[in-house]
């Protein structure tokens, strides 16, 4: 760790109240160049102990950066690991204020809830889909707080991943009864297709999303519970939305999940 306590909570508070009052800001390793991976997560760390001694509760986890097309699109090369809070959820067909948020974008994804403990290291597909109760679509919105959605790894990791809202509906499904690899599926806009993938298109499996934040939480002396949500990470290019935008995740068998900004 290159950070004292006092700069990691002092950074914590600006980046959550950057997210609290939808405005943006410069990237912090703009100031810090040498923090180090410990650092980022530390402070994400942080933002969340903040929100939890408010009263939310963590209700999720996500992996980002997981495919090719996310990683392209932001110019980095790892996955980073985040939670969501209770107020990020979204009712299926729900709205979502773009007053809240500062410049929101949708990702396409495969949501997975575990029906039993997951603990790295050594978690790999077999592990994930054993401890899989169902997956089902999702759709996350991200809005990075750095300006112009322009940020390096441990800025990002330190900003929670840029998570901001999620919604999950249409129909779970056991994962005998999908292959998540060769499923498809298509990202609405306002009834327009704006993007297609399969699910392959995450680390060749949505599950091996799952397994390396376990691994990576293994490393950390933590686990991924029972009875988790977790965001296995875009499928796409993440898409630009505006006041007025709705938008459909519709994934093959799965059924669909939708949100509007208003
Ligand atoms: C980081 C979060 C990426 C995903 O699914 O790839 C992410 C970002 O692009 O702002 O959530
Ligand atoms: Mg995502």
């Amino acid at each position: 760790m290159k950070l004292d306590l006092a700069t990691i909570a002092a950074l914590a508070e600006r980046l959550e109240n950057c997210e609290l009052q939808a405005q943006d800001t410069t990237k912090i390793t703009d100031n810090y160049p040498d923090m180090d991976w410990d650092d980022a997560y530390a402070i994400q760390d942080e933002l969340r102990r903040r929100k939890v001694a408010r009263g939310c509760r963590i209700v999720g986890l996500k992996a980002g950066l997981t495919s090719h097309a996310k990683m392209k699109q932001m110019g980095v090369d790892t996955p980073v690991f985040g939670f969501m809070a209770d107020y990020y959820a979204v009712p299926d067909g729900g709205e979502c204020s773009m007053s809240e948020l500062i410049h929101p974008k949708v990702e396409p994804e495969i949501a997975f809830v575990t029906k039993s403990e997951l603990r790295g290291p050594g978690c790999h597909i077999g592990s994930v889909l054993a401890a899989t109760d169902f997956v089902m679509p999702g759709i996350e919105v991200i809005d990075s707080r750095y300006r112009d959605f322009k940020f390096d790894l441990k800025s990002v990791v330190a900003d929670n991943t840029s998570a901001v809202r999620f919604v999950v509906g249409g129909q779970p499904m056991e994962v005998s009864g999908v292959d998540l690899r060769t499923v498809g599926m298509v990202l609405e806009k306002n009834g327009l297709p704006v993007a297609f993938g399969a699910g392959a298109a995450v680390l060749g499996h949505p599950a091996a999303a799952i397994a390396m934040l376990a691994n990576h939480l293994g490393a950390r002396g933590q686990c991924i519970p029972a009875g988790s949500l977790i965001l296995s990470g875009g499928i796409t290019e993440a898409v630009t939305v505006q006041a007025g935008d709705n938008v459909t995740l519709r994934v093959q068998g799965m059924g669909s999940t939708s949100l509007r900004f208003v």
